[in-house]
């Protein structure tokens, strides 16, 4: 029983270390920084295909997300939301070229600049 129970607690460390919390550059990433409000660089390009983004979240206590919408306004993808002092992975898995827009779609942000192109080429 006192055995179950240390293995119990050691998935419960190793899962707390997957949510959120911040996480390394992965190599080929493009590194945007997300500030209130407006993101760095707002202006992006990448080949088409998968594109991986490595988002900082550089703020002060205000969560930031990356959607990226076609030239028709829909959203094609979107990465969770990140924390103030956090940094997260987001895969886009394909991409077609194209012209796009990034914003953040938490309330108000856009509005105030949180928003960017991204050129699929
Ligand atoms: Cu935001």
């Amino acid at each position: 029983m006192k055995a179950l129970t240390v293995s119990v607690l050691a998935v419960a460390l190793l899962a707390g270390c997957g949510g959120g919390g911040s996480v390394a550059q992965p190599a080929g990433s493009i590194k945007v920084t997300m500030t209130e409000f407006k993101f760095d660089p707002s202006t992006i390009t990448a080949p088409s295909g998968k594109v991986v983004f490595y988002l900082v979240n550089a703020g002060n206590n205000t969560s930031h997300d990356m959607i990226i919408r076609d030239s028709s306004g829909k959203k094609i993808a979107g990465s969770e939301l990140i924390s103030a002092g956090d940094s997260a992975v987001f895969t886009v898995d394909s991409i077609a070229a194209g012209s796009y827009t990034i914003v953040c779609d938490q309330p108000g942000h856009e509005s105030s600049g949180m928003k960017g192109a991204l050129t699929i080429s």
